[in-house]
């Protein structure tokens, strides 16, 4: 590993093939291929797809009749996948192809028992692809690392929490240890999660959300005062222009299709923004409908697309507001002049900022010609009720805060929120990522949340920030932080500086990874390791008062109730609040905390976080109705809690996102449509025309034709950090495709050894996933 911070070598448990060190698929020697992919998306080929996973799985039956409940109002199980809303009422069957491969993933037949891990040491399975290490099946039973022999061995539940409970004890400030969440969380064991936490005495709760959306909340609280996008299910149905910036809708959304493919056959104006054009930007065959699937009938999914460059949203979006106010000189109304005045702050200054910035200007930074940007401000004049939405393309990057506060701004403009049809949308990531902020998973957790906490629960919980991501991974490297407890996800694999933040989990005294699956992040461990097996979402919670289901909360703020009924995968899991429990009476031998009434009975939890959270009053009778309920918001009601009771405009100068030397390339990471997130099942991504290739890096053709590059050649990626430290991937493969010139992309997580530690924004302290400063040149070279 080329590492010029001296903190070279391969680390323990993470691949030891020089320089990949996780992100492997299946192994396979069938040749790799691409061709440009010419059907619509969803349709046959996500059939197919489908099809194999399920075989794989060995869940021909149980698989296809569980999908059955998958996202049925009252009865069913939340899908596991992602944070689109279920549809309410129209669709028989609100399931897509990513959610059953999903589903089936966790389904599965196999299992990871003890005599596994008495066949296979540590050391061996690190050398395993990730694959595999997922595909043995699911976790049944805790384990934990035997120094001696190397390998994981079991160990009953009570001793499990003992060692963890004498271990946090033992630290010199709860501070020194760090909990991790990643989104699948429910939002129950959310809530006792970060109680547990509190109660302990710290906030140090990273979470995946970090590395997410958290430039998306923050952004949106400093302007309108919530964490969340305001729109509804209805708004999408009701809008007239839809802007999509920055979302990989076929893979990572594939219920939006649907969406998209509703807003064009009605007639609205659907404009994608993205570097690249992804398959959901054009057409699809709407997966639901089994009619059009069987007559291979294609809707249109955008009726506009722009490529912008990479970063270059803030740009567009400034461009449109100056043609905005320019329409505004001819004639007043195109702006909501009494909107504006009574309810906004700022806009003067706004207009200001924007009219001082020249065209030029915004059309090298958006990579977009005047005409274009033009075009695509007509569309937003033009329109009634405007929704813009956004994910990762806006998200990850060093101005993700000013470019979603841009965004806001340019919705105030015309009134575009907190009405029929309109406002901000951020597509969110896993299935219960912004429940899990709701509840209260937060390093910087506000005074109100503590001061309610403190007074239901009656703990003293700690008052100052905690330790996100990115801090956390520094602070095990400093040795400040000894403790990790990772409640779900894949954390090394799933951070950036993959070596660096492997280094750090192994200084730590103990790790602790809750779990349905094995992975990589069981690997790279502390002087001692848990593995810690929990309940899926599709499986039955029997608890002493009876069977319990959880709440999950999604993109659009609506909860309802998720109610897994498979017998679980092994009789020795528990579920994630019983987990939680057993640390925290393991943890806290005084607390007052009513641990075991809680997890005998959900209702008694959610009886609490009715009278912590601010518009759950009710909460267990409003769940229960057939759709769940919508967490109230000021902002959709144009009520604006800022300082100032206004929303604010935001005044950011424009970024420069061009790299100072032509030959360096500015490398996004994606995912493929084959995997989520670090789970990757297979090497194939299907929307791309990408056959048995993970190990690639797309490229402009005139940017492979200056690099004397053509299509398979072998190629090495350097990226240089902002502290000028360099990493290196080696022997990728050139792959050309259609996208701005000076950009490039491939795929998460491998690419995650070249994000350095200190590559994170400094607005979010998210990583740059999206904005790698790379050079790219023939291997050997
Ligand atoms: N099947 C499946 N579903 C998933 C996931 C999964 O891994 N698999 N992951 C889940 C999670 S946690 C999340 S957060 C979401 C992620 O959903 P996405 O945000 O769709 O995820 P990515 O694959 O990172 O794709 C980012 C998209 O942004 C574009 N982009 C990159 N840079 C820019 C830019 O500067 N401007 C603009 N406008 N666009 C840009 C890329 O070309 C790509 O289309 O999906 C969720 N759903
Ligand atoms: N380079 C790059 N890196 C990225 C990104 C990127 O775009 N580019 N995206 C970032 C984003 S948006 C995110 S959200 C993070 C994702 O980061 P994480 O959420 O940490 O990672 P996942 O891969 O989703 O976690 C998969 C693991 O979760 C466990 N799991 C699955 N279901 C359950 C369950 O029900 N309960 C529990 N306890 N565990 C379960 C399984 O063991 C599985 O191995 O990655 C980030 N990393
Ligand atoms: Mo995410």
């Amino acid at each position: 590993m080329l590492d010029s911070q001296g903190t070279a070598g391969t680390a323990f448990g993470l691949m030891p093939v020089e320089p990949r060190q996780g992100g492997y698929g299946p192994r396979t020697d069938r040749a790799w291929s691409r061709k440009p992919y010419g059907h619509p998306a969803a349709g046959w080929g996500a059939a197919v797809s489908v099809g194999r996973v399920v075989l794989d799985q060995r869940e021909p039956i149980a698989g296809p009749l569980a999908m059955l409940q998958m996202n049925h109002p009252i009865s069913g199980y939340d899908c596991p996948g992602c944070a689109w809303p279920d549809d309410l009422g129209n669709l028989k069957l609100d399931i897509c192809e990513n959610g059953i491969k999903h589903v089936t993933w966790e389904m599965t037949r196999k299992r990871v028992d003890r005599r596994f891990f008495a066949e296979h040491t540590v050391t061996e399975l690190a050398t395993w692809p990730d694959f595999d290490l997922e595909d043995q099946g699911r976790l049944t039973e805790p384990m934990a690392y035997d120094a001696a022999t190397d390998h994981y061995v079991p160990i009953s539940w009570d001793d499990a929490f003992a060692l963890v409970g004498d271990e946090l004890q033992s630290l010199d400030s709860p501070d020194e240890a760090a909990f991790y969440t990643s989104g699948r969380l429910s939002n129950e064991a959310t809530f006792l999660y970060q109680l547990m936490v509190r109660e302990y005495g710290t906030n140090n709760l990273p979470d995946c959300s970090n590395m997410c959306h958290e430039a998306s909340g923050r952004a949106l609280k400093a302007s309108i005062a919530t964490g969340k996008g305001t729109v509804d299910m209805h708004d999408w149905d009701d809008c007239d222009a839809l802007f999509v910036l920055g979302v990989n809708a076929a893979s990572n959304a594939p219920r939006m299709l649907t969406a998209l493919a509703d807003a064009v056959k009605r007639g609205a104006q659907v404009v994608h923004v993205n570097p690249l054009v992804e398959a959901g930007a054009t057409r699809t065959i709407v997966p639901h409908d089994f009619v059009d699937m069987a007559r291979f009938k294609a809707t249109g999914t955008s009726t506009m697309n722009l490529q912008v460059r990479p970063g270059g949203d803030l740009a567009l979006i400034r461009g449109m507001s100056k043609v905005v106010f320019e329409a505004a000189a001819d004639d007043p109304s195109v702006l909501d002049s009494e909107f504006l005045s009574s309810l906004t702050n700022g806009v003067d200054a706004y207009r200001a900022l924007v009219e001082a910035t020249p065209w030029p200007d915004l059309v090298t930074q958006s990579g977009l010609t005047e005409e274009q940007i033009r075009a695509t401000a007509a569309v937003y004049l033009a329109s009634e009720r405007t929704i813009i939405s956004w994910c990762l393309g806006v998200s990850q990057h060093e101005h993700g805060v000013d470019t979603v506060r841009e965004i806001v701004n340019l919705l105030l403009l015309r009134g575009n929120i907190g009405r029929k049809g309109a406002g901000p949308s951020p597509i969110r990531g896993h299935s219960n990522v912004q429940g899990n902020r709701t509840c209260g998973i937060d390093h910087r957790p506000t005074d109100a949340w503590l001061d309610r906490l403190a007074a239901v629960c009656r703990i003293d919980p700690p008052r100052h920030p905690g330790l996100d991501t990115v801090r956390t991974i520094e602070a095990m490297h400093d040795e400040r932080v000894k403790v990790f407890v990772g409640m779900g996800g894949n954390f090394v694999l799933a951070a950036p500086d993959t070596p660096f933040t492997a280094q750090g989990l192994e200084k730590c005294r103990l790790t602790v990874q809750v779990s349905t699956k094995l992975n990589r992040s069981h690997l790279v461990h502390g002087e001692k390791a848990l593995i810690l097996p929990c309940l899926g979402r599709t499986e039955r919670d029997q608890q002493a008062q009876g069977p319990q289901g959880v709440t999950v909360e999604d993109a659009m703020s609506m909860v309802h109730l998720s109610v897994g009924r498979k017998q679980p995968a092994s009789a020795y899991l528990k579920s994630e609040p019983a987990i939680i429990a057993g640390l925290a009476k393991a943890t806290l031998p005084d607390t007052q905390t009513p641990w075991d009434r809680y997890v005998g009975d959900y209702d008694t939890i959610r009886d609490v976080m009715a009278k912590v959270l601010p518009g759950f009053e009710g909460f267990n009778e409003r769940v229960s109705g057939k759709h769940g309920f919508r967490i109230p918001q000021p902002a959709r009601e144009r009520v604006f809690e800022t300082p100032s009771g206004r929303a604010e405009f935001s005044h950011a100068p424009l970024p420069d996102v061009i790299p100072e030397s032509a030959d360096t390339l500015v490398l996004q990471t994606v995912r493929s449509h084959d995997q989520w997130n670090t789970t990757i099942y297979s090497n194939d991504d299907r929307y791309r025309g990408v056959k048995n290739l993970r190990e690639l890096v797309f490229l402009h053709e005139d940017d492979m034709r200056d690099r004397g590059l053509i299509e398979g050649d072998l190629v090495d990626i350097v990226s240089t950090s902002k502290d000028g430290s360099t990493r290196m991937l080696r022997a990728f493969r050139a792959v050309p495709y259609d996208l701005p010139r000076g950009s490039a992309a491939g795929y998460m997580p491998e690419m995650n050894v070249l994000i350095g530690r200190k590559d994170f924004s400094a607005q979010s302290d998210q990583p740059l996933m999206k904005s790698i400063q790379v050079t790219v040149a023939r291997t050997g070279s």
